[in-house]
């Protein structure tokens, strides 16, 4: 049976004895790794209780006396009375099996490297410690090991053939330390901070993937020189280290001075990465850095401040990716994820506030929610405060609060302070979820437009009753010349007006730039939104104008003409961004139409969005006729590929017109595949033979040409589940799970082949549930090995409520089924407890 006891907030209370200094040496052998933890105690009060999980305890002492610890599951306790009155030192020795750690949580071992991730709870996996983040210490760090390359936090201050010793003087929690040892590479460069400090950088990776870091460190130092100029935040070390793996569960950590990356993040040449992966390379290059500060130098008090740093720290790398590009695109990109990830999660049965109150596995509280809602609370503070205030908050922020573990008490008081706002409302967006439903009306009376908002959030799991929250909303108001007038209001009650002076009525332009992360209804005039579409001042609304005409027709009856019309008129307006005439003419997803759908409270039916999907992409591609190809080898950037300014966006739309022509003609995809140069025009080039079940040659021909390099094969694997016509999709899947580069115990791999399915949503549901019953299969295999990652997973069940009772019962036969299984984990039972509830 797994533990299922539940950890809550209110139960908060510091550690029982502070720790000032931690001394580990480690004796790297894959099997039998010893670690020797010398941890210096200072005075406390009642049991000395330290947390630990899968250890070895071969000796413990302390101030040098053998003790005999009472041990569990969990972690040893040494009783009050046999502790010195004054500090003392504790001294233990455990032993670990890296190889047979499967979790890829602590100390692990694969493919001859040994890598650690601790946060949150992996440290005990390696010793018994107070593992929690308001414990702060100073570590030094020997390793022995036979290995050419041995890294750990801060400092290297001595080294031999053998052995490393490190020193990182800043203090930390636990879930921050790290250690990766074996035969790695590195490519080196330096950034001086603006203090005049000379950092050496360096990117660890395998021999022969030395090529493909150029781009990471380039990001790398673009973040350095951003944080300095748009916060004054500098570097505090002299050396910042990132090492790429091939085996991890999440995007990358940012240990403190040793970040380390699934490689996915870190490679990426022309030839091997999409466009999109570069931009995923900057952002999450920059992320694991902004946490230098917005989480190492101040960090989490606790688990339920997760948002703390990684709300704050998404939001910082938000900005950067939108000052280095087009900032409208990158709005409309980050508002799309939200709406994918965590719009869903608040509209199902894992709904949860951004500060959780209580959890039985943390691991599963890395959420969408946690991470972009709370980013865009983030932004919100900054639209409600402005930009002046919200950088004296900031700089109040790191004032008071370095070196310091905090809550998001502390974060909202700085704001409080160094703005004189009122925030004791908006506490409320910390607290409660779900999504807030805002409805706007206009009336036109006496000179007047009047926009009356109201605002209602439906109840979640254990809330069912919710307040009204802080909303800002940025509006406009657009008459056939252009823009009449503009603002920003602030809705805090469940209904107000916005009164203002118009010769006639306009047509009203609300939450511009997706102002507050709300469902937002518009109660207009038939053709507003095709005025926005066409005029609006505000790019993001006039993106959310297509997506609102787009999803008249495919989540309703709504006639497509309007829609046709109006983002042709787009596709061939010069002067617009290519990135953002790209976003309009893209459709909403199956899976945001089926969001939409429930929305409406209808039951979605996967196979009408599908073919609804399929009929409006047909009437686009009827309506372009030659104009398709004709723009698209028109705008196709050539020369030397580069993943920067204006040509990503040239490709995009480029090969969304290519996507649409190839539906009528695949040899137009065969003849760009030939052409194409890069692999983002490659996939663009592949993805509709594939579509059309056309792709076997070609295919082949790039299993062939890509053999050996993971996260290339990882492509193929994905495009093929995700891709694959509906009907046929599962059936690819089951054969290419017999492949044999098919490693269902790598992330990367898994997570391309089943991901891949699950995002091809009428092939995932599958009236007859095959679908479902090869998810679960496949969770309750990788659950054994790898619960984080099977919870992680099982979160495709998550809408199962929007379906029609047959699939409902299908879903809910195989979330039985995994419930009831013998030895499930704790973090698959949470996700398979709430979805049940
Ligand atoms: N703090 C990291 C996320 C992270 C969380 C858990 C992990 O365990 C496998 C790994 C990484 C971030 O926000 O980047
Ligand atoms: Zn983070």
């Amino acid at each position: 049976m797994s533990r299922q006891s539940v950890i809550r907030l209110e139960d908060y209370k510091p550690f029982s004895h502070p720790v000032s200094t931690v001394h580990l040496t480690f004796h790297l052998d894959p099997e039998a790794t010893r670690v020797r933890a010398e941890i210096a105690f200072g005075v406390g009060t009642g049991d000395l209780r330290l947390d630990g999980v899968d250890l070895d305890l071969l000796s413990a002492t302390i101030d040098g006396v053998p003790v005999t610890p009472i041990c569990d599951e969990d972690g040893l306790t040494v009783a009050a009375a046999d502790l010195p009155d004054g500090p003392f030192t504790w001294v233990a020795e455990t032993r670990i099996d890296p190889a047979r750690n499967t979790t890829l949580e602590g100390l692990y071992h694969r493919r001859d490297l040994f890598i650690t991730q601790c946060e949150a709870e992996g440290f005990r996996r390696i010793t018994y410690f107070p593992d929690r983040p308001d414990v702060m210490a100073v570590y030094t760090v020997r390793i022995e090991g036979d290995m050419p390359v041995l890294l750990s936090n801060g400092d290297l201050t001595g080294s031999g053939p053998g052995w490393a010793e490190w020193h990182d003087p800043w203090r930390k929690p636990s879930y921050l330390f790290a250690l990766v040892a074996g035969d790695l590479r590195s490519v080196e460069d330096s950034f001086t901070t603006m203090s005049g400090r000379d950092v050496t950088l360096k990117i660890w990776v395998r021999d022969g993937d030395r090529g493909r870091c150029a781009y990471a460190m380039d990001a790398l130092k673009r973040a350095m020189k951003w944080d300095e100029d748009t916060y004054g935040l500098e570097y505090d070390l002299d050396l910042f280290q990132i090492v790429a793996v091939d085996d991890f569960n999440a995007g990358a950590m940012e240990n403190k001075g040793l970040n380390v990356f699934n490689s996915k993040y870190v490679l990426a040449s022309p030839e091997t990465a999409t466009d999109a992966d570069f931009d995923g390379v900057e952002s999450v290059i920059a992320h694991e850095y902004f946490h230098n500060w917005t989480g190492n130098r101040i960090t989490c008090r606790d688990w339920f401040q997760l948002s703390l740093k990684e709300g704050l720290t998404v939001f910082r790398d938000q900005c950067f990716s939108a000052d280095m590009r087009s900032a409208p695109v990158k709005r409309i990109e980050d508002v799309l994820r939200l709406r994918a990830g965590q719009f869903r999660e608040d509209a199902g049965p894992l709904a949860h506030p951004v500060r959780p109150e209580s959890y039985v596995e943390i691991n599963n509280f890395y959420t969408a929610t946690v991470y972009e809602k709370g980013a865009e609370l983030i932004r919100m503070l900054r639209e409600i405060v402005g930009q002046d205030a919200y950088d004296a908050a900031l700089k109040l922020y790191f004032e008071r609060h370095d070196g310091q573990a905090c809550t998001i008490e502390d974060w909202l008081s700085v704001f409080q302070d160094a703005t004189g706002h009122d925030l004791s409302q908006f506490r409320r967006w910390y607290h409660q979820a779900g999504t807030p439903r805002l409805t706007v009306e206009d009336r036109f009376e006496e000179g007047e437009t009047i926009l009356t908002f109201r605002q209602t959030t439906p109840p979640t799991p254990g809330q069912p009753d919710k307040q009204p929250v802080p909303i800002p909303i940025r509006w406009g108001l657009l008459d056939d010349k252009g823009e009449v007038a503009n603002g920003m209001f602030l809705l805090s009650e469940a209904e107000q007006e916005v009164r203002v002076k118009t010769a006639a009525r306009t047509v009203p332009s609300v939450l511009r730039g997706f102002s507050a992360p709300v469902i937002l209804e518009q109660k207009g005039q038939p053709g507003d939104a095709g005025v926005r579409l066409a005029r609006d001042t505000d790019a993001f609304n006039r993106w959310e104008a297509g997506r609102t005409l787009a999803l008249d027709v495919l989540a309703g009856d709504g006639d497509p003409a309007p829609w046709l019309d109006g983002v042709c008129a787009v596709l061939n307006d010069q002067t617009l961004d290519p990135a953002l005439r790209a976003l309009i003419l893209s459709l909403p997803t199956q899976e945001g139409i089926a969001q939409e759908i429930a929305l409406r409270d209808e039951t979605v039916d996967p196979d009408l969005v599908h073919v609804r999907h399929q009929s409006l992409e047909e009437a686009l591609t009827s309506r372009l006729g030659a104009d398709a190809m004709r723009i698209s080898r028109a705008i196709r950037p050539t020369g030397d590929y580069s993943p920067d300014g204006q040509a990503p966006g040239q490709r995009a739309l480029a090969n969304r017109l290519l996507s649409l022509a190839a539906r009528r003609e695949t040899d137009l995809a065969r003849e760009a595949l030939a052409q194409a140069s890069n692999m983002t025009d490659r996939l663009a080039a592949l993805a509709p033979l594939i579509r059309a079940g056309q792709a076997e040659a070609e295919l082949a021909a790039f299993h062939a040409e890509w053999s050996g390099t993971d996260l290339v094969i990882d492509k193929w694997f994905a495009m093929q589940t995700s891709l694959a016509p509906a009907h046929e999709a599962l059936d690819v899947a089951q054969r290419l799970q017999n492949h044999e580069d098919f490693t269902w115990t790598v992330p990367n791999r898994f997570r391309a082949l089943v991901g891949g399915l699950i995002s091809n949503t009428a092939a995932f549901h599958r009236a007859d549930g095959a679908g479902y019953v090869w998810l679960a299969d496949w969770l309750l295999k990788v659950d054994k090995r790898n619960p984080m990652l099977a919870a992680r997973m099982s979160a495709a069940f998550e809408t199962w409520r929007r379906y029609d009772e047959g699939r409902q019962k299908l879903i809910l036969d195989q979330l039985e089924r995994i419930a009831s299984a013998d030895g499930l984990s704790r973090d698959t039972g949470e996700m398979v407890g709430r979805m049940r509830a």
